[in-house]
């Protein structure tokens, strides 16, 4: 039932696709639905952005200019074996990461991906919000079923920004990752957040949801004031529209490789690349854990993706990433510290 609803919102798009009136019987037929149940098709993508024309005698057409995430596309796009065989498109949705918690339950494979125009309610860490408008961005999960003792799963966010910030530097952007879980720019700003849950017993993994947020086409105006200092999008930086399907593909056809080597030999083969992506390595930093702060020179990533940091006095620590709430680069007489009020990690 959930799969065939989210599969019509899909089938439509790629019905009215090339910008041609299509009839309602056609429509219809195609669809399975009778002609109110397309209306109400029509009006639900509207809502999420789709300038969807309907003129009696002719049907349906779709405004030419709208960059659609199309599932098709994006498969079309994939070289992978197993991430994204199976495509859950959704329009609005709370948030997607709560879809695949739902189909991973369920029994969903293991790289079935669900992915969004729009989420009303998308999350980051800590309970934090993620802004998730309509149209313009990338807002997907990926459901993982890594045979791997829990502790290694925090890991694979690192993995997965990595990932991430390949595909963003093979559509011209340089980009760097911010350990834990960003993808920032030269400026700082932040064009990607990912959220990792797991579900597990004490020593299994039963499933890892990968959720990754990426601001693709944003205006400045798609941003509420309090993000517009810590945030961009691609289409800002680049100062053109990029196409959302093929850069989802091209992270799954980055991320499958590395996911395949961090499940059989762990990190370590990834750690130069990690280095190498570090927006922070050789830095002074500033890392909230809680509502402490512990300053240093980062020194390292290590094999379990820790941060290693080196104290003004010498000593080494290493911070798991899930422990963190927030890390800013330092300078000596800034730090306080206390966390800041407004978090924007
Ligand atoms: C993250 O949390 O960066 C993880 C974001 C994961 C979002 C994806 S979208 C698909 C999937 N479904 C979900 O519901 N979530 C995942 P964190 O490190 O806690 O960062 C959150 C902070 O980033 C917020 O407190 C804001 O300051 C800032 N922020 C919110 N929306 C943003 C956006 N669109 N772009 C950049 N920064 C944003």
């Amino acid at each position: 039932m959930l799969e065939r609803e989210l599969d019509r919102d899909e089938l439509f798009l790629q019905e009215l696709r090339g910008g041609a009136f299509r009839t309602t019987d056609e429509l219809a037929h195609a669809l399975r639905v009778d002609a109110d149940e397309l209306a109400a098709l029509a009006t639900a993508l509207r809502q999420r952005g789709y300038e969807i024309e309907e003129r009696p005698g002719l049907g349906y057409r779709l405004a030419a200019s709208r960059e659609i995430l199309s599932a098709t596309d994006i498969s079309a796009g994939l070289q992978t074996e197993r991430l994204g065989k199976k495509i859950y498109t959704c329009g609005k949705i709370g948030s997607t990461n709560s879809l695949a918690h739902e189909l991973a339950r369920a029994g969903a494979a293991e790289g079935t991906l669900v992915i969004a125009d729009h989420q009303t309610r998308g999350r980051g860490r800590l309970g934090r919000r993620w802004s998730s408008p309509p149209g313009v961005g990338i807002w997907m999960s990926l459901i993982l079923r890594p045979a791997l003792p829990p502790e290694r799963a925090p890991a694979l966010t690192l993995v997965a920004a990595v990932s991430v910030a390949s595909a963003v530097r093979s559509v011209g952007l340089p980009v760097w990752v911010k350990w834990p879980n960003d993808v920032i720019v030269a400026s700082g700003r932040k064009v990607c957040g990912i959220l990792s849950e797991m579900e597990a017993s004490l020593d299994a993994i039963e499933y890892v949801i990968l959720g990754v947020g990426i601001n693709v086409n944003q205006g400045l105006s798609d941003f509420e004031p309090p993000l517009r200092d810590v945030a961009t999008s691609l289409r800002l930086e680049l100062e053109r529209t990029v196409i959302r399907s093929s850069l989802v593909s091209d992270m799954l056809n980055e991320f499958e490789p590395a996911y395949r080597t961090f499940c059989i030999d762990g990190l370590a083969p990834l750690l130069p690349r990690i280095r190498e992506s570090s927006s922070f390595l050789g830095q002074r930093v500033a890392v909230w854990i809680e509502k402490e702060a512990v300053v240093g020179q980062v020194v390292d990533i290590d094999e379990e993706g820790q941060l290693v940091l080196r104290r003004d006095h010498g000593q080494i620590e290493r911070l798991p990433a899930r422990e963190v709430s927030r890390v800013q680069l330092s300078d000596v007489s800034g730090d306080t510290g206390e966390e800041p009020e407004q978090c924007c990690s």
